[in-house]
């Protein structure tokens, strides 16, 4: 398969390493509207072919998908245009602004038969991976509790500095993710309320967020997310988790330990994942995720399934968000399945 990557910021150096790794996908050509940033990514990773326009690239390039790694303000006109030249495409989180954005690029690129996937990666880190699969494999029975936890005091700002400026923040940038990680054990959610807090003086948005999740099937859970937590050791980008089953329970613990507890006793596992050749601390567990999700794509393109974090799948992530914001504003627990 023949890609293009738009946006070669930040982030979009992760996702070029790891098409490095992946079989039966090439990145062919590179887009930016920042010519610096085009012409420094194109160096360190030897793609020739550049474009500062989009349009431009996808009428000259004989491609088969799309990554798109900008961030959310051009999400929809990419994603249309990429729909509208019959492509696959991948597109960072979060996905939409909006739900309306959202649904109309689900539309558009399943209206042209092609896959949509949300880089929507951290339910596919290796130790959350592994959470997931035992729960689901139902080694501590049926669950009914969870708590999905990221705090931190790490300053993301000065590598995503747009984070401090938004009137929206952690909920949005990060608690997405962890919302995500909660419908991977749980499925949906029938109402949510949240309380937001925003504890830095330097940053527009809030960086603190307390959501309670009651889950379709029954279990409840809580996703709290902090940007405003000193404390050692310092976790991030770690999710922990404790989850409570009829039958045990399973904990993800700082450091990478896996715990798991039942009637016939406690097994304790080392899940750090590796540290990729190109990849650095504390960033690794993430850096991970990206070829894993990036394979996920290759993957089901060439088996012709929906991959797991679809678009379509993305929406629900999304109505979480959204109602996340909308409980903090009001006061009020909220149906996902209204907005
Ligand atoms: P960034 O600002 O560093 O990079 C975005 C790049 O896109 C910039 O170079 C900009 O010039 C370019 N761009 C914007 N609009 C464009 C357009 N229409 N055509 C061509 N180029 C365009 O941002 P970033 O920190 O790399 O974040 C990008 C996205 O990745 C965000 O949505 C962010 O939330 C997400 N992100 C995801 C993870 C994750 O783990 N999944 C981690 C960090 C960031
Ligand atoms: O994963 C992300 O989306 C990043 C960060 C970990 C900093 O929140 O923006």
């Amino acid at each position: 398969m023949k890609g293009a990557l738009i946006g070669c910021g930040f982030f979009a150096q992760n996702q070029l390493h790891a098409w490095s790794g992946i079989e039966g996908a090439d990145i062919v050509a590179l887009c930016d509207q920042d010519g610096t940033r085009l012409s420094d990514t194109a160096e360190r990773f030897a793609i020739a072919r550049t474009y500062r326009d989009a349009a431009a690239m996808l009428e000259a390039e004989q491609l088969d998908f799309v990554d798109i790694a900008t961030t959310v303000p051009s999400h929809r006109p990419l994603v249309e245009m990429a729909a509208a030249a019959g492509l696959d495409v991948i597109c960072q989180k979060p996905f939409a602004a909006t739900m309306a954005d959202a649904r109309a690029m689900v539309e558009a690129v399943e209206s042209a038969g092609r896959v949509l996937m949300v880089h929507e990666n951290f339910r596919w880190q290796s130790a959350v991976r592994r959470a997931i699969e035992t729960v689901r494999e139902g080694a501590i029975g049926a669950p009914f509790f969870g708590r999905i936890s990221f705090r931190s005091g790490y300053d993301v700002f000065s590598g995503q500095p747009y984070l401090a400026e938004g009137e929206r923040f952690i909920i949005e940038d990060l608690g997405i993710h962890i919302l995500d990680i909660a419908r991977a054990f749980f499925g949906d959610v029938e109402r949510l309320s949240a309380a937001t807090k925003r504890v830095n003086p330097q940053i527009r948005g809030e960086d603190v967020a307390t959501m309670l999740l009651q889950h379709s099937q029954g279990a409840s859970s809580v996703v709290d997310c902090s940007y405003a937590t000193r404390r050692q050791p310092e976790t991030f980008p770690q999710t922990l988790l404790e989850i409570d089953g009829s039958e045990g329970t399973l904990r993800l613990d700082a450091g990478y330990r896996l715990t798991v507890q039942t009637k016939g006793g406690e097994s304790i596992a080392d899940v750090e994942p590796p540290l990729l050749p190109w990849a650095e601390k504390p960033w690794h567990n993430i850096q991970e995720s990206v070829s894993i999700i990036q394979r996920h794509f290759v993957d089901c393109i060439a088996a012709g399934r929906e991959p797991e974090t679809s678009g379509r799948d993305n929406l629900k992530t999304l109505a979480l968000v959204e109602a996340a914001y909308r409980s903090a504003a009001t006061g009020q627990t909220v149906r996902p399945a209204d907005l």
